[in-house]
Parts: structure tokens; C-alpha cells; sequence
């Protein structure tokens, strides 16, 4: 049996590529912000609906450097999850910042905002929530204790590309919004991302922050990394943009086809996608949560020796790594660790056949069957 992976990067067709990049070889321009570049960038602003998009090299720099452009004091305390991939934690810690870690909701998984204004302190500069498998955080909520407590937001929405909350972009919430275009995302530049934002003055200072602060030949204003997007990337971005409304179509059918035919099955708690809400989802992922924490290794080893890779995202918490355990102050954060330890991310992407569903939804029934 062929391997059915978690997920399946999505490619425009071979020819729409090659077309594309036939160009390159005529100009041999090939990146440091180049037509293709710019092109991507104004047409993800207007699918985002958002004001302002930086391009990026990939998801995680475009966090360092929002975080950066944001000039948030060294030492400074940021609130955040646990419940994430490891890069939302580094982002933080690689600038200087404290992550104080909050505890998450079972609803959503996302953070608690019921939680976060008992960890704010002196010394607390910025709320880092993330939209974790495209759920949406409490916007408002997060909104109404950073404008009390005078703080930054940055969202990390790297799985939440091209969602909608109440009718708005998810681009244009907090201070700063960033996006992963990751090779395993619903849209991607084999590698890629981007900052959104509303203040057009982090405009410049991001330009600055990707491009070594060079301005001009002879120009150097600030101190710089580099984090820019190439054309390949930046090509490979406008052909998948193209797909990317059937993309998220595709996979909700998938995912629908899933969840009718787990729906019967007790002890599993399902994503929330069908229920009428103020979500317009992207059907990035398919997590599942065990309500008997010990059948999700089961299950997991059970699909394993079927082919199939699941995968527990997020098993451990950031705040359990070995670089980060016991660092930092946190409450305790017994939701998160009980997701954590209960959850399952199931294989989606437009191409699963539905007879590989089914032989996942077997593989569960099984398992949970064999109390
Ligand atoms: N914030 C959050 C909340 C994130 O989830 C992420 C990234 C970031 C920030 C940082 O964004 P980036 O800097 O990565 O843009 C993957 C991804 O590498 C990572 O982007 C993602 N989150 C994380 C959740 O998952 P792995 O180690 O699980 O990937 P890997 O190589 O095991 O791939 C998973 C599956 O994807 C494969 O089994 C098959 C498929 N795949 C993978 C690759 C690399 C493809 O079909 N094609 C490919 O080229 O981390």
C-alpha cells in the first residue's frame, strides 16, 4: 500500500510553472525583490483584504521580524500559547522576549482569553495568540485587554490563510498578522510567508529588517537580516493562488466526507467546521481529540502500521521542550497539556481518495472498539 501522508503540498500543474519561470532565464533575475515578487505581494494584500503584506522567506522570520519591527524592550514579557508548532516559542526567545506561557480553550484549542489578564505583569509588552488549525482567537476579547493594559498583538495565523471572522479578513487583526507558505500549507511558495499589518510605517521597517537595512548602493540605514522572498517562490505562490478557492472547496469535501463518517463514533471529539459560526475556514487541518488520552498513540500506531502518518500536532507543548521546560512563569496549563496529550491531526489534502478515509475511519473504529 502507497503511504498516505498527513498532508500533500499543492502544486499548480507542471506547465503553468515552467511557463512562468521561463522568464527567468531571459532576465536572470532571479531574487532581492524582484518583479514576481512585487506582483505576489500586491495580490495577496487584496486577497487578504488587508492594507499592508511584507513577503517573506518563510513563516517563522516573518515572526522574529514582526516581533522585531515592533520594537518591543529586551527582557520584555509576551504572553502566548504553549499549544503550537516550536517556532512561535523561538520567535520570541530569539528576540529577547520572555514567552509567559497561558493556558488554551478545550472549545478551540486557542488561548484562553479568560486567562491572559492574570499573567499580564510590569513587565508584560505583547499577547502572541495563534489561530491554531485555523481556528480564530477571541479577537475582540484579546483586543479589549491589550488596549487596557497598553500591549502589542501579533497573531500568529500561519495556519489560517485566506480565513474570514464575522465577514473580516483574519489578515488585519492586531498590530501584526503572520502567514506560513510552507510546502505543507493550504497555500504555498515552497517555502514562503509574510506580516500583515494596518500601520504602514512597519512597511519600511520590515523592508529594512529583510533586506540587510540596505537602501541604496551606498546605503546601509539600519541593521538588517535577510529574509527575502526569491522568484521561484514567488512564482510558485501566483500560480497556487490561482487554485487556492478550489484548494480550500476541495478539502472541505474531504473533510465533510470525514466527518460523517465519524460522527457516529463515541469518545471522539471532531473540529468544529460544520457548525454555523463566525469562521469562513480554510480546512488547513483535521485534528481529532480522543476523550481517553491513551487511545491517541493507539491510534496513531495502529494507522502507522497501516502506512498512514498521522501526526500529533502539537505533542509536546513548547513550554515541555527540552530547550524551554521550567524557564518560564506560566499558570498552570492543564487544558493545553491534555489536547496535547489527546490529539491527532488525520491526513487531508483535495487528492485523499475517499476509500483512504475510509480505511483511517476503520483503522479508529477498531482501536476504539478494543476497550
Ligand atoms: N507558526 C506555526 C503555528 C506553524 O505551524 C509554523 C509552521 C510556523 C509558525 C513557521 O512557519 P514556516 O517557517 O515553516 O513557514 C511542518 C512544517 O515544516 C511547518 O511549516 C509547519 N508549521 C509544521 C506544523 O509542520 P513537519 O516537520 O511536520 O513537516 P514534514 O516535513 O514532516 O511534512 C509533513 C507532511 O507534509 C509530509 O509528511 C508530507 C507533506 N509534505 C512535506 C514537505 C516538506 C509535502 O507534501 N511536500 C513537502 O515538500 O513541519
Amino acid at each position: 500500500m502507497d503511504k498516505i501522508l498527513v498532508t500533500r503540498a499543492s502544486m499548480p500543474s507542471y506547465e503553468e510553472y515552467i511557463d512562468k519561470i521561463k522568464v527567468l532565464w531571459d532576465s536572470h533575475w532571479l531574487t532581492n525583490m524582484g518583479q514576481f515578487h512585487k506582483e505576489l505581494e500586491e495580490k495577496i494584500r487584496d486577497f487578504l483584504q488587508v492594507d499592508n503584506v511584507s513577503l517573506m522567506v518563510n513563516g517563522h522570520l516573518s515572526l522574529e521580524l514582526a516581533l522585531q519591527a515592533l520594537d518591543l524592550p529586551k527582557g520584555g514579557e509576551v504572553i502566548t500559547t504553549p499549544f503550537t508548532f516550536i517556532s512561535t516559542t523561538h520567535a520570541i526567545v530569539r528576540n529577547g522576549l520572555k514567552p509567559i506561557f497561558c493556558d488554551i480553550k478545550m472549545d478551540d484549542y486557542t488561548i484562553d482569553e479568560n486567562k491572559i489578564e492574570e499573567l499580564i505583569t510590569e513587565n508584560t509588552v505583547a499577547i502572541l495568540p495563534v489561530h491554531v488549525y485555523g481556528n480564530i482567537c477571541n479577537v475582540e476579547a484579546i483586543e479589549k485587554i491589550a488596549y487596557k493594559y497598553n500591549l502589542k498583538v501579533i497573531y500568529d495565523a500561519a495556519h489560517s490563510f485566506g480565513e474570514k471572522y464575522k465577514g473580516k479578513g483574519v489578515a488585519g487583526f492586531g498590530d501584526a498578522s503572520i502567514f506560513s507558505f510552507h510546502a505543507t500549507k493550504v497555500f504555498n511558495t515552497i517555502e514562503g510567508g509574510a506580516v500583515t499589518f494596518n500601520d504602514p510605517n512597519l512597511y519600511e521597517k520590515l523592508y529594512n529588517l529583510k533586506n540587510f537595512g540596505i537602501r541604496g548602493e551606498e546605503l546601509v540605514v539600519g541593521v538588517g537580516a535577510n529574509a527575502k522572498m526569491n522568484e521561484f517562490a514567488a512564482i510558485m505562490g501566483l500560480c497556487n493562488l490561482e487554485h487556492v478557492n478550489d484548494n480550500f472547496k476541495a478539502r472541505q469535501i474531504k473533510a465533510e466526507y470525514y466527518i460523517n463518517k465519524l460522527s457516529e463514533l463515541k469518545n471522539i471529539v471532531l473540529p468544529n467546521f460544520t457548525a454555523p459560526g463566525d469562521t469562513e475556514y480554510n480546512y488547513a487541518y483535521f485534528p481529532i481529540r480522543f476523550t481517553q488520552v491513551e487511545k491517541r498513540d493507539q491510534v496513531f500506531d495502529a494507522l502507522r502500521s497501516e502506512n498512514i502518518f498521522s501526526r500529533k500536532y502539537f505533542y509536546p507543548l513548547t513550554s515541555d521542550a527540552a530547550c524551554f521546560k521550567n524557564k518560564y512563569r506560566n499558570l498552570p496549563l492543564d487544558n493545553a497539556r491534555l489536547v496535547a496529550d489527546s490529539i491527532l491531526v488525520l491526513p487531508l489534502y483535495p487528492e485523499i481518495n475517499d476509500s483512504d478515509i475510509d480505511r483511517i475511519v476503520d483503522v479508529i473504529k477498531k482501536v476504539l472498539d478494543n476497550i
